[in-house]
């Protein structure tokens, strides 16, 4: 593209997810440390954002986005993290699955298994894609279940089935955590748990595991990203450590364009 700077040709807007993400707040604190008070940062929701980042894509425009990895996006199309010389976005985060207190005790082999759940992006993303492709998640991750035994029977080495005990994940509509919430809670069904899987927004999400509301979840993106919650909740919930290592998050933009940092972005 020619004429107008880049901050004019996407309107100096930074197409950002739900309000409540942690990945808003650090964006926030790059247009802080960048000094881009001009610019806008949209909220929207994680579906909104990469159908915006299609749409632009088709047609060769500018764009640019909060994005993470675990995500199907880097499978379907080229894209690259805009430097963050300035450390906004932190060095990356673990994926931790939170517990609330007193669930060993009560129910000691969802607490087992939940404890043992462990994989890596590049598994979290098989699945991703075949929701993203319009599988349903439920079933995306039935299948993906079944055609990754082995890993799943490290996951419930040990653990004894039950006949229909209730038990509650929550989780917030992140590509990511639909993803994972969904495999766990099919583990969970095949050990006979009665799964109930409760959509929410990030705050009440982690309200709802601290006061013993919901049983846990597996959407902890820590230290960074979810740095206030941890602050908030931490001594009231159970961190069971990472089910998944190295996720990163940033601002996002398709390889076309020709800016490589955020320091790139003009006030
Ligand atoms: N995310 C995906 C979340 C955590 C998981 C990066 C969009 C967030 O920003 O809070």
């Amino acid at each position: 593209s020619s004429g107008g700077s880049f901050g004019e040709e996407v309107d100096y807007t930074i197409t950002g997810i739900d309000a409540g993400a942690g990945i808003m707040s650090q964006s926030e604190q790059a247009i802080e440390d960048y000094g881009l008070s001009n610019w806008n940062l949209q909220s929207s929701s994680g579906a909104a954002m990469t159908s915006a980042l299609g749409d632009a894509i088709e047609n060769e425009e500018p764009i640019i986005v909060t994005g993470w990895t675990p995500h199907w996006k880097f499978a379907e199309y080229d894209l690259k993290y805009l430097e963050d010389p300035e450390g906004s976005f932190g060095d990356g985060d673990d994926i931790h699955t939170v517990v609330r207190q007193g669930l060993e005790e009560d129910m000691p082999g969802a607490y087992q298994f939940l404890d043992q759940f462990q994989w890596e992006a590049e598994n979290m993303e098989e699945i991703m894609v075949e929701i993203q492709d319009g599988t349903e998640p439920a079933e995306a991750a039935a299948t993906w279940v079944d055609e990754n035994e082995d890993m799943v029977s490290e996951w419930t080495d040990g653990v004894e089935e039950v006949d229909g005990e209730a038990i509650e994940l929550v989780y917030v509509a992140w590509d990511s955590e639909i993803a994972s919430t969904n495999v766990v809670g099919e583990v969970l069904t095949d050990l006979g748990y009665d799964v109930t899987l409760t959509q929410l927004e990030a705050g009440p999400m982690f309200a709802a595991v601290a006061d013993g509301e919901a049983d846990g979840m597996v959407a902890g993106w820590f230290p960074n990203t979810h740095a206030s919650q941890m602050e908030e909740y931490g001594d009231d919930y159970e961190d069971l450590g990472a089910n998944l290592e190295g996720a990163i998050t940033g601002l996002v933009v398709p390889e076309y364009m020709d800016i490589d940092s955020i320091e790139d972005l003009e006030a």
